[in-house]
């Protein structure tokens, strides 16, 4: 039988957090022997905002590093540059004139982004959602494992997909998102009514980084915002807490319930302490292996390439049929 074909990315648009790492790329590990995988450095999308030239470059080979750090197989999954396949930017032109400029003005990242870069809204920041729709109809992907802060722009994905197929014939796979329950949102560590981010941290302590060292990781999670109640108890009033209690779960493999048990009669301080070692112990490794990859340049050049192949094919086949469909003339 056919392999279910996956399809996800993420911006190198700075050090990736605790919550790109449970809410994206570590399910991505753990789809990549079940599916067809395909797995894109955003880059594309990362100039909707402005970056440094030469730190985007740097970036880029680092979340290559990464990700295969955190477990992804190049010989398993399709690891790929957006940049370096085309038919991104061309299918992005052709959906394009399937998208009501009302429906991209909507997107709430949209609005979010506008906002925090009032002196930048241009033309890219507005389609930065038809590009990702380009990304996944592509590859024919059934599923987006992504956090929740995607699901949008994954259904307006699908919309555009249905679309498309009703107004030229059948030519899209109809995606899918894939949301973890729990590590969907991981939350900022000093408001728990804010998503952890990796661009827009207000504050250093905010946002737990892949890259950040042991006492680092400590040190953030002991100055991390808890409640008043003084109990570790899993429940909506106590935001900061079932920050920490999805945290905890999501790298020490538990539920909410054993974590209330484990931790009764226990102050904030002894949580915040263990919710910092279990984070650093799954951090640790990750940062050697980044490390000792980034040492072999030419060795990740290499596997960037054939990526790279492998996508630019599977992307072409694609883009020709929609070529055909809508009528340009193919030579
Ligand atoms: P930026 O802050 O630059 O907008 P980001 O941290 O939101 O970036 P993205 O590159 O936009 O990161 O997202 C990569 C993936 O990580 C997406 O699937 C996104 O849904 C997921 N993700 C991002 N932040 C979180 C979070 N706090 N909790 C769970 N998943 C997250
Ligand atoms: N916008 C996404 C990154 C992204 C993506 C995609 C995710 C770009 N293209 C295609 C899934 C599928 C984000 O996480 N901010």
């Amino acid at each position: 039988m056919e392999r279910k074909i996956a399809y996800s990315a993420v911006q190198p648009s700075g050090n990736l957090t605790i919550g790109n790492y449970v809410g994206a790329v570590r399910n991505w590990v753990e789809m990549q022997s079940e599916y067809e995988c395909y797995y894109a450095i955003a880059n594309l999308h990362a100039i909707t905002v402005r970056q440094d030239p030469a730190e985007l470059r740097r970036r880029t080979l680092e979340l290559a590093a990464l990700y295969i750090a955190c477990g992804l197989d190049p010989e398993k999954c399709a690891l790929y540059v957006q940049s370096q396949v085309p038919a991104h930017a061309e299918l992005c032109w052709v959906l394009n004139t399937v998208t009501a400029v009302g429906e991209a003005s909507r997107m709430t990242q949209f609005k979010d982004k506008s906002q925090k870069h009032a002196d930048n809204v241009n033309m890219g920041l507005m389609d930065y959602p038809v590009l990702m729709a380009a990304d996944i109809l592509l590859y024919q992907a059934d599923y987006v494992p992504v956090g929740a802060d995607q699901k949008q722009h994954v259904e307006l994905a699908r919309d555009l997909a249905i679309r498309f197929n009703n107004r030229y014939g059948e030519t899209f796979t109809v995606p899918e998102p894939l949301i973890r329950k729990g590590v969907a949102k991981i939350a900022s560590l000093q408001d728990p009514a804010k998503k952890m981010s990796k661009s827009e941290a207000e504050n250093p302590n905010a946002s737990v980084f892949l890259s950040d060292d042991r006492d680092t990781v400590l040190r953030k999670f002991k100055r991390a915002v808890t409640d008043s109640l003084g109990a570790v108890r899993y429940s909506e009033e106590q935001p900061g807490i079932a920050n920490l209690i999805n945290i905890y779960c999501a790298f020490r493999g538990c539920t909410p319930e054993e974590v209330e048990r484990e931790f009764k009669g226990k102050g904030y301080g002894d949580f915040k302490l263990a919710v910092g070692e279990a984070v650093a112990d799954v951090l640790d490794p990750i940062r050697e292996e980044q490390r000792r990859l980034l040492a072999d340049k030419s060795y990740l050049g290499d596997l960037l390439a054939r990526g790279r192949e492998r996508a630019a094919a599977a992307a072409r086949k694609t883009l020709s049929k929609v070529y055909r469909k809508v009528g340009f003339y193919q030579g």
